[in-house]
């Protein structure tokens, strides 16, 4: 994909502010600190478009990023982030649960785990919930550049099995390099074409 053109458009917890042009929208869900800002960024080739941050749980907003006039990446808040109140937690995940469930205009979740971890519960739970959403989805094994090259392609079968992903749908990605990136545009223009 060229990227002609890319900026922050808003930032909303509540429904009644989601854009109304219907573009289609990418979303990036996952865990905080997993990194969805950085995965953004990379994407686009820039260094600081989506706010990264080495403290986690900052973002409790759904960010919206407009590409190309043509699409959008929604940068979710990250879940489990044990410093959040347990109120605050609930009322994060009730607004992006009910994004992900409700929202039309979605072309495409991209679920990014750690390919370090065994996944976590709220991993699991996260999948589990975008399988019910019946949606397109996949998930990146994200940081591959934190292991060896040579033990990637294990990594990445070990975290199918435990998420109970097909292997069709899980790729490894790093946001540190550029290995990746076309390949995963790859993915989403086809599903920008359907
Ligand atoms: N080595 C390496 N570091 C990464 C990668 N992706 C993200 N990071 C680092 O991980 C930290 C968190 O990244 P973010 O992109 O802010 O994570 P996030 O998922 O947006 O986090 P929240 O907004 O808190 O939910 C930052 O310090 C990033 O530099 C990667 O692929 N490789
Ligand atoms: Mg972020």
């Amino acid at each position: 994909m060229v990227i002609k053109s890319a900026k922050f458009e808003l930032s909303v917890m509540n429904k009644s502010q989601y854009p109304t042009n219907r573009k289609p929208e990418i979303v990036l869900a996952g865990k905080s600190n997993v990194g969805k800002s950085s995965f953004i960024n990379s994407m686009l080739n820039r260094k600081s478009l989506a706010r990264t941050s080495s403290a986690p749980g900052k973002t409790r907003q759904l960010n919206f990023y407009l590409v190309n006039e043509q699409f959008y990446f929604v940068d979710l808040p990250g879940y489990g982030y044990s410093e959040m109140s347990k109120a605050e937690q609930e009322k994060v995940a009730t607004s992006v649960n009910s994004y992900l469930k409700n929202r039309k205009s979605i072309n495409l979740i991209i679920l990014i785990v750690d390919i370090r971890h065994k996944p976590t519960a709220n991993d699991i739970q996260m999948l589990e919930y975008i399988k019910s959403t019946d949606r397109r989805y996949i998930v990146l094994a994200s940081k591959a550049d934190k292991i060896a090259k040579t033990k990637v392609n294990s990594y990445v079968e070990d975290i199918a099995k435990a998420l109970d992903v097909p292997l069709d749908l899980i790729f490894p990605y790093s946001s540190e390099s550029k290995a990746f990136v076309e390949s995963t545009w790859e993915i989403i223009e086809e599903s920008l074409a359907n």
